[in-house]
């Protein structure tokens, strides 16, 4: 009988380990832990992105400084039109993002994740005079939104023991939205035009990527120490894609209890500049050059996790939050400026 009683107890805490809060990375890292053979898990992440004001070479730029910023389309043939300056400044973007992920693990050794993301954007701009005083026009939206990308990955188990982690991530995402969504924009002819919109506002560069990591995951006393690294590498090019990304996370958690914890969380992200171009995209503002995306910015994380009894079965919910504020900015060129992220997860193992 003793024995029994010692045995349910183990079971039961074991079980209410593998259920703890502290047991997911920050809801913002992607692929942080592998599951056990014929686990399933879905996935449901909300972010919302707001980038404000402008820098130039990672430092702040005023309006009247981005007017005197040459326009790299002034002098094309056919162009006669175009003003010599940028002559169209974005003031404020909204990014909402809704990621829909599954996981299942057909052995201990393997586990297989899938996602899908949607995401919706919105831009604010102002327009001025192309010429002259350079008077102030007025001001415009331009948004998106529609199925972005799908990606299917792999996740190898290289190490697993009680102190700590190793997996393996190899993967494939594909960028399926629309790339060449037209708006109705002001132009610094005072005058309602629809042209196709600047590659950052377009949902999907329709590119394909390979995806590799590595994440490691180690207790150290009562806390957590997370590293991952991710590459994501174009193999197919269009016209034009986003340039390929390197993506350093590390986080530390501690825990409240059982079922709540908290995370402090540093991101690195470095991308290239666009490759290629869109014949199509041309306008006086800095969105419309290929060079004036990408670059390094490191960030920092907030989050805090949770697990409960929701809606039930055999294992509990799981919730997330983190918001992530831009610490160091060097963007390539002159692009707007990344504000505060916020990402609220849910995820449940069935
Ligand atoms: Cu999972």
């Amino acid at each position: 009988m003793f024995r029994l009683i010692i045995l349910s107890i183990l079971i039961l805490f074991s079980n209410n380990l593998s259920a703890s809060a502290i047991s997911h990375a920050p809801i913002g890292v992607m692929a942080d832990h592998f599951h056990k053979k014929g686990e399933w898990m879905v996935s449901l992440r909300v972010t919302h992105m707001e980038m404000k004001k402008n820098i130039l070479n990672g430092e702040s730029i005023s309006n009247d400084e981005i007017l005197k910023q040459p326009n790299p389309y002034a002098t094309m043939p056919m162009m006669m039109k175009m003003p010599m300056n940028l002559s169209v400044i974005p003031q404020k973007m909204t990014m909402k993002m809704i990621m829909l992920g599954a996981m299942y693990a057909p052995s201990d050794k393997v586990t297989l994740m899938g996602m899908a993301m949607f995401n919706d954007k919105e831009m604010t701009l102002d327009t001025y005079q192309g010429m002259m005083q350079r008077k102030y026009l007025g001001s415009f939206e331009t948004s998106s939104s529609d199925l972005s990308k799908v990606s299917f990955s792999a996740l190898y188990n290289l190490h697993d023991s009680d102190d700590s982690r190793w997996h393996l991530i190899f993967g494939l995402e594909k960028s399926i939205g629309e790339n060449s969504k037209k708006g109705m924009v002001l132009t610094p002819m005072n005058m309602k035009s629809s042209i196709t919109l600047p590659y950052g506002m377009q949902s999907s560069d329709s590119a394909f990527r390979l995806i590799t990591g590595i994440t490691n995951v180690r207790n150290i006393k009562d806390f957590i120490l997370g590293n991952q690294l991710l590459v994501k590498k174009v193999i197919d090019e269009k016209d034009w894609n986003y340039g390929d990304e390197f993506e350093y996370n590390i986080w530390l958690q501690g825990a409240f209890s059982q079922s709540t914890s908290y995370s402090v969380r540093l991101n690195y992200k470095d991308q290239d500049s666009i490759d290629g171009r869109d014949e199509r995209i041309m306008a006086p503002v800095q969105t419309a050059n290929p060079f004036n995306y990408g670059g390094d910015v490191l960030s920092i994380g907030l989050g805090f996790n949770t697990v409960f009894d929701l809606f039930g079965g055999k294992h509990k919910d799981r919730f997330s939050f983190e918001i992530i504020k831009p610490i160091d900015q060097n963007k390539n060129g002159l692009q707007m400026k990344d504000d505060l992220t916020i990402q609220i997860g849910f995820q449940k193992m069935l």
